[in-house]
């Protein structure tokens, strides 16, 4: 299983993964995304949970028209681990 990250680490994966946040009050990063439109948020959403699916890792998210707030945790670790940090890369890069 996966170990959640250790401060330092967690400093260090947060540093290369532009626009990803320590979430206030938990043990988790997030991100909001912000899109051109509807379609290109559902898009984003429907990529990312197909990556997601393949990782069996999944993303707590939620939608509002063009904006999808992420919110990444390791929930079987009760924390942050590698897992939710490749996520977050992988979110990125879809988004673009
Ligand atoms: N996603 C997230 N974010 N945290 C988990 O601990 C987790 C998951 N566990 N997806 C996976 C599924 C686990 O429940 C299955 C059995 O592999």
């Amino acid at each position: 299983m996966a170990e959640r990250l250790a401060a330092e680490a967690r400093k260090q994966a947060l540093g290369g993964l532009p626009g990803w946040t320590d979430v206030k009050g938990r043990d988790a990063i997030g991100k909001t995304f912000v899109f051109k439109d509807f379609n290109a948020a559902f898009g984003f959403m429907t990529r990312a949970a197909l990556a997601a699916e393949k990782m069996d890792h999944h993303p707590e998210w939620r939608n509002v028209y063009k904006t999808v707030e992420v919110v990444l945790s390791t929930h079987d670790a009760g924390g942050v681990t590698a897992l939710d940090v490749a996520l977050a890369k992988a979110m990125n890069a879809i988004a673009g």
